[in-house]
């Protein structure tokens, strides 16, 4: 066997770390206190073995009220300076406003995470004029209402003409095919039995030949099925984790990275065997 088939036979997939960034402590812009424990948060998961920090807005939280431009941007945008002033690590900004994908690309941000796929007004422009990847997630319904009657005629099929559908539009915006990064959304417009059968199945998005993103840590598909508060997930987090790194996942998204890097060692080290 050649050291290039084993290399490329190693699953190896990117750990994208949640970085909790509460609205109460940010929304006057960085009280200090909140601003440095997030410093921490940064500094832990990169000693952890974190390959991107991703930073969330709340307005991309399911069930969330909306949050004003003005407050995600005075949360966001001074903690992605100081990280990038700080560390040598990938930063991910997780919104749906154009203008704070503007400001995000302006200092730094390495990729932009769209819970709504580049669909809000001005989002296709912006990263039009960049050329940093962006995550295209899929959802069905809007957050508040979303989890109320989810329908699909095949989980599958239908996330996948989503991707299809979006993927042109942005190419016809010039957003070319090679910056964009799919995600399926798990628990964002999907019954329990949905996203299990879409992380089952992940493989199928092969067919799109695009790195995928999957997002499952500390959800309610593994809280519902297990009967587990969200500090008792862990277990369940890392077998999601583990399932979707065999199926290829380009990027796992996850709340504790350093048990999320120990798991996919672990899985790595096997597969170089079969
Ligand atoms: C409450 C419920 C709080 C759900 C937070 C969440 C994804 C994402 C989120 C995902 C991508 C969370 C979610 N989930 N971005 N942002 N993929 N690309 O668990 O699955 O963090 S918010």
């Amino acid at each position: 066997m050649t050291a290039k088939s084993l290399q490329t036979n190693t699953i190896n997939p990117q750990v994208m770390g949640i970085l909790n960034v509460t609205p109460d402590s940010f929304s006057d812009g960085g009280k200090f206190a909140s601003f440095d424990s997030a410093l921490k948060q940064v500094e832990q998961m990169i000693n952890d073995g974190v390959d991107i920090i991703d930073i969330g807005g709340e307005s991309t939280r399911p069930g969330a009220v909306d949050v004003s431009e003005e407050d995600e941007l005075a949360r966001v945008i001074p903690l992605l300076k100081a990280i990038k002033a700080r560390f040598d690590i990938k930063v991910s900004i997780d919104t749906s406003k154009a203008k704070v994908m503007s400001q995000a690309i302006a200092h730094g941000a390495d990729i932009i995470n769209d819970v709504r796929a580049l669909q809000n007004t001005g989002c296709l422009a912006v990263l039009a004029q960049s050329d940093i990847p962006v995550c295209l997630m899929h959802m069905q319904g809007m957050p508040r209402t979303m989890q109320d009657n989810p329908h699909y005629d095949d989980v599958i099929d239908d996330i996948k003409q989503f991707f299809i559908e979006r993927i042109k539009v942005c190419e016809q915006v010039g957003i070319k095919r090679d910056r964009i990064i799919i995600d399926p959304g798990f628990g964002f417009g999907k019954t329990l039995e949905q996203n299990y059968q879409l992380l089952a199945q992940l493989h199928q998005f092969a067919e799109l030949e695009l790195p995928l993103l999957s997002g499952t840590s500390r959800k309610s598909m593994i809280g519902n099925l297990l009967h587990r508060n969200v500090d008792e997930r862990l277990a369940g987090s890392l077998t999601t984790a583990i399932i979707a790194a065999q199926q290829n996942a380009s990027i796992i998204r996850v709340h504790d990275v350093k048990e999320t890097v120990d798991a996919l060692k672990v899985l790595s080290m096997t597969q170089k065997y079969q």
